[in-house]
């Protein structure tokens, strides 16, 4: 660690407000160039206890970052680890409103139920599809409190990793019941396809996204719950919205899920 707690609290409390209220602001890293990977995942860790100690709950965690498209689209080249809350879900065909964010973007993610705990190191594939309980489509909003979503990786972790809002639903499947390697999925935007995919562009097959999260947790000494709901990251390009946007996510065999910015 290079920062000393009270720049840790003060950061995070930073980066919480302008979430809150909508505001951007420059990547912490300007200010803060020597800061370490342990350091920005303490700024994330604090923005947490500040939203629990308010009453929010966590309704789920991600991984980001997962697909070439997103690294090369980011200037990155690794996986970020972040968390979703209870009010950034968003029922199935909801409104989501701009005035509460700053540039959203919409990435088709696919999105896993566990029905075991699952703990690294040393976790794999296997390991993630035998405590699987199902998956679903799920679209994921994106809102970095980066300026033009111009980050490094320090910063975007900080920053909670552009974690916004979310919406989930479709048909849920048991994970051996699809190849989610060759699951399709099909982003439109008013109607017209902006962005298509398949699940291998997420590091090979979307279940890797989930072993990487629990060995990132293992080497805190933390799990992934039994019960947890986790978005595997955007297979495709985040596409930028506004208000009156229609999105419907379409996945092979998993049905769909929409969303729409008022
Ligand atoms: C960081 C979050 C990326 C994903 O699925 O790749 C993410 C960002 O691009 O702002 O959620
Ligand atoms: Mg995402």
């Amino acid at each position: 660690m290079k920062l000393d707690k009270t720049t840790i609290d003060k950061l995070a409390e930073h980066l919480e407000n302008c979430e809150l209220n909508a505001r951007d602001t420059l990547k912490i890293t300007d200010d803060h160039p020597d800061m370490d990977w342990d350091d920005a995942y303490a700024i994330q860790d604090e923005i947490r206890r500040r939203k629990i100690a308010r009453g929010t709950r966590i309704a789920g965690l991600k991984a980001g970052l997962t697909s070439f498209a997103k690294m090369k689209q980011m200037g990155v080249e690794t996986p970020v680890f972040g968390f979703v809350t209870d009010y950034g879900a968003i029922p199935d065909g909801g409104e989501i409103k701009m005035k509460e964010l700053i540039h959203p973007k919409v990435e088709p993610e696919i999105v896993f139920v566990m029905k075991r705990a699952l703990k690294g190191p040393g976790c794999h594939i296997g390991a993630v599809l035998a405590a699987t309980d199902f998956i679903m489509p799920g679209i994921e909003v994106i809102d970095s409190r980066y300026r033009d979503f111009k980050f490094d990786l320090k910063s975007v972790i900080a920053d909670n990793t552009s974690s916004s809002r979310f919406v989930v639903g479709g048909r849920i499947k048991v994970a051996d019941a699809v190849d989610m390697r060759t699951l399709g999925v099909v982003l439109e935007k008013n109607g017209e396809v902006v962005a298509l995919g398949a699940g291998a562009a997420v590091l090979g097959h979307p279940a890797t996204a989930i072993a990487l999260l629990a060995n990132h947790l293992g080497a805190r000494g933390e799990e992934i719950p039994a019960g947890a709901m986790i978005l595997s990251g955007g297979i495709t390009e985040a596409v930028a919205v506004k208000s009156g946007d229609n999105i419907t996510l379409r996945v092979q065999d998993l049905g769909s899920v929409s969303c729409r910015f008022v």
